[in-house]
């Protein structure tokens, strides 16, 4: 029997490597024998990594939009938002005729134009609705900071808050990390007590308290924590996404990873007393 696809969109910072992720993440599908459908949701996108299946830019172009409208380049790019979700029902005739097992979204460049416009809802609510994850990429220069990677949670978290959909985070071009910076990340990850530490002796004199609330804050959304490590680049980490996907999709609940605060003991499948 054929199921709808289930689809994941690719969130976080400008330059973060959404684009180069979706790309990545569509081979290793292919590869292991899914039908992996690719979306292209940023009218801005210049020069593709990749040929997406389908592709927004055939009704809205961010360029067209700033000159025909007579825009600068950010009132164009919340223009062209709007006119997306005008678009949203003849897009989704579209994605329904290329099938597939899963549709990997990517979205506009800042994460701004998709999380804090009210027509991202709907479009997302329109082409996928309930099938939908999101994916947060962490930028990794930002993340081994202690305060950096407090603040991308904050995003992250928020991300989750404006979509009330499953998500998941994820850090973005590992590669880039020292061997140390990793298992530090990881560090904190498991024990978010360690990042808390470190972000208060980081902290400047006066502004620790407020470390300690954002903390305390993001204690209580445990599915946040401990991140999957992934690298375009190296194809690393993809494997581990498509296993949180399939977790996700076959609960129907939130992703929680075992080391998180809020995370229970789960057994992988099979690994039960004989
Ligand atoms: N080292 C490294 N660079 C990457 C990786 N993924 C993307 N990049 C680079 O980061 C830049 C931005 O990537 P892009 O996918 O366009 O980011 P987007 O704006 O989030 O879509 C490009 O120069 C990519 O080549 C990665 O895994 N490792
Ligand atoms: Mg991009």
């Amino acid at each position: 029997m054929m199921s709808d696809p289930l689809a994941v969109y690719l969130t976080g910072t400008a330059g973060v490597g959404k684009t180069s992720f979706t790309r990545a993440f569509a081979q290793w599908l292919t590869e292991a024998g899914y039908d992996a459908v690719t979306v292209n949701l940023d009218p801005g996108m210049e020069k593709p990594a990749y040929d997406p299946d389908l592709d927004i830019r055939d009704w809205v172009k961010l360029a067209e939009v700033q000159s025909e409208l007579g825009l600068g380049p950010n009132g164009a790019q919340v223009a062209a938002s709007d006119l997306m979700a005008l678009k949203v029902f003849e897009v989704r005739r579209e994605l329904e005729k290329l099938g597939g097992d899963y549709l990997l979204v990517d979205t506009p460049g800042q994460v701004e134009l998709f999380a804090f416009r009210e027509s991202s809802r709907h479009l997302v609510e329109v082409l996928t609705g309930e099938r939908s994850l999101i994916a947060f990429l962490l930028d990794p220069l930002l993340a081994r900071r202690p305060g950096g990677y407090l603040s991308l949670l904050m995003l992250s978290a928020t991300v989750q808050f404006r979509f009330g959909l499953p998500m998941v985070n994820l850090v973005g071009k590992e590669d880039l990390l020292s061997p140390e910076e990793r298992a530090l990340l990881a560090q904190w990850g498991e024990e978010p007590f360690t990042l808390y530490e470190a972000a208060r002796d980081e902290s400047p004199e006066g502004s620790q308290g407020l470390s300690l609330e954002l903390f305390r804050a993001l204690e209580t959304i445990g599915p946040l924590w401990n991140p999957v490590f992934t690298s375009a680049e190296l194809g690393t980490g993809l494997e581990d996404l498509y296993n949180l996907c399939q977790q996700v999709f076959a609960s129907g609940e939130d992703v929680e990873r075992s080391g998180g605060p809020t995370s229970g003991a789960d057994e992988p499948p099979g690994s039960g007393p004989e």
